[in-house]
Formats: C-alpha cells, sequence, structure tokens
C-alpha cells in the first residue's frame, strides 16, 4: 500500500470571488485538498463542486451552516485524518499565503522527522516579500504576545493562516473536542498541542518550527475585520487566564 498523501484544508466562507482556481491546481500537484464550504450563502458550494470534479486531488466537504473557521478547519482536518492523510495542514482561501510558499513548508515537515508541526511566519525582512498593512501588523504583535505568554514558548505569528501537521497521538486529542474559541482557535490549538490547555498526550515546543515566509501579501477581501481583531484578543486573554489557571 503506498503512504497516503499530506492534506490540505482551505476552509471557505463566501469565497466565489476570492477562490483562485490556479493556486488550487498548484497546491492539489504537492498535497490532496480539502475545501470546505462553511455554510457559504454565496455560489461556494458549486464553485467548489466544479473545482473537484475538475481537479485531481482536490475534494469539497459542505457544512450545512456557518460554524466560523475553526470548526469548518476541524471538520476538514478530520475528514483528511479519516482519509488516512499522515501529514495535515491548513491555509486561508485568500491565498495569502501562496501555494508554492506552502507546498515549501510542507517539504520542510517532510525532510524533518525531528519535527511534528510546521507555521509559515510572517516576518518582515531583507529579501522577504511580506505586504502587511501597518494596522494588522501592531495589533497582530499584541497578539502574537498574548499568545506566546499563553503558550509559554516564544512564538512569534500563531495567526498566519499557514500550518502543517503531523498526525500524532497530540493531534488525535487536540482535535477530538470543538475548539472553544472562533478567533483565536490557532493558539487553542497549539495550546492543546503543547499541553498548556486540556489534559491529553502533548508535544514538547521543540517538535515544532516557525518557517518565515518568504512571501506573504494581504489579500484584501478579509472577512475578519476590526471587531474580529477585537473578539480575537478577548478570547487569546481568556486562554490566557485558563493557561495560567492551571
Ligand atoms: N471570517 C470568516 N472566515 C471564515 C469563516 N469560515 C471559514 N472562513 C475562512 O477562513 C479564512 C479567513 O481568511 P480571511 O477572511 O482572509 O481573514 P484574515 O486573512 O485573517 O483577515 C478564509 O479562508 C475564510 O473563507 C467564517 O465564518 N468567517
Ligand atoms: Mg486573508
Amino acid at each position: 500500500m503506498t503512504e497516503a498523501r499530506p492534506a490540505i484544508v482551505v476552509p471557505c466562507f463566501d469565497e466565489a470571488a476570492r477562490l483562485d482556481a490556479g493556486e488550487v491546481a498548484a497546491l492539489a500537484r504537492g498535497a490532496d485538498v480539502v475545501l470546505v464550504d462553511d455554510g457559504s450563502t454565496d455560489e461556494t458550494r458549486t464553485r467548489l463542486a466544479s473545482l473537484s470534479r475538475e481537479l485531481s486531488n482536490v475534494r469539497a466537504l459542505c457544512l450545512d451552516r456557518n460554524v466560523g473557521k475553526a470548526e469548518a478547519v476541524r471538520a476538514g482536518l478530520l475528514a483528511a485524518i479519516d482519509g488516512g492523510a499522515r501529514v495535515v495542514g491548513y491555509a486561508d482561501a485568500d491565498f495569502a499565503t501562496s501555494s508554492r510558499e506552502l507546498l515549501r513548508l510542507l517539504s520542510t515537515l517532510e525532510e524533518r522527522a525531528d519535527l511534528d508541526v510546521v507555521l509559515g511566519s510572517r516576518v518582515a525582512r531583507l529579501g522577504a516579500s511580506i505586504d502587511r498593512r501597518l494596522a494588522r501588523h501592531v495589533g497582530g504583535r499584541v497578539f502574537a504576545t498574548l499568545a506566546s505568554w499563553t503558550l509559554s514558548a516564544p512564538v512569534y505569528d500563531t495567526q498566519c493562516g499557514a500550518k502543517w501537521l503531523r498526525r500524532t497521538a497530540a493531534l488525535d486529542a487536540a482535535l477530538a473536542r470543538p475548539f472553544t474559541t472562533r478567533w483565536a482557535f490557532d493558539v487553542e490549538l497549539l495550546g492543546r498541542l503543547l499541553g498548556r490547555l486540556g489534559d491529553g498526550p502533548s508535544l514538547p515546543a521543540r517538535r515544532m518550527l516557525e518557517v518565515p515566509l518568504d512571501a506573504w501579501r494581504d489579500a484584501g477581501g478579509s472577512k475578519l475585520g476590526l471587531g474580529g481583531q477585537v473578539r480575537g484578543a478577548v478570547e487569546v486573554a481568556g486562554l490566557l487566564v485558563r493557561a495560567r489557571a492551571r
């Protein structure tokens, strides 16, 4: 039996206009792609159905109602694992992290048996093209600081929507229950994996690597908005209290 391919989940909420078929096709050359329609109200469901028909290694999972990115990603990851994937990932539908960068991160995890998690990190530096608006950058730094206190680990960027995870007992445990947060679920997932939130099997921080992205673009059309940023900060503060109370 051949080893199952890695699989990446792309949550889609009203993404009919933004989703780039070329990027999906490029991604599918390196991994199975699970497009999750999160109860969209536009033509997303039809778009995903035709993409999965036209492109090999692409499938669509349709949720009947909108459950939010956290639960849409969790449903997709569980479906990918159920399909036999030993390495799973997730990324935003706007391809702010390109398929090329996503596959580069995947190859890092595949080459490094000493790692179980690889995260894309938006570090502006010479030679990289990290196009982030100032307000989002500043909000992101505050968020990341709260997140690193919660995780007791020096994570620079929890919110970049580009992550790959090896299937481990810790991952199974981390995905077993719904997330309690909607906007800060990346932190909640890492907190579960690191054993800072929840009591399941965990991973030591040294099994995770943040890889600075060579390119990241603010694709526009974000559905997060200021309200989402504020709610995310409130949620991560709640996680911090929970992690400290243990
Ligand atoms: N905002 C939002 N995004 C969702 C939801 N469900 C799935 N998503 C997906 O989560 C990702 C969020 O990306 P985006 O809107 O660009 O947010 P940002 O890049 O963090 O500002 C996209 O792939 C969305 O389609 C939802 O209920 N609300
Ligand atoms: Mg985006």
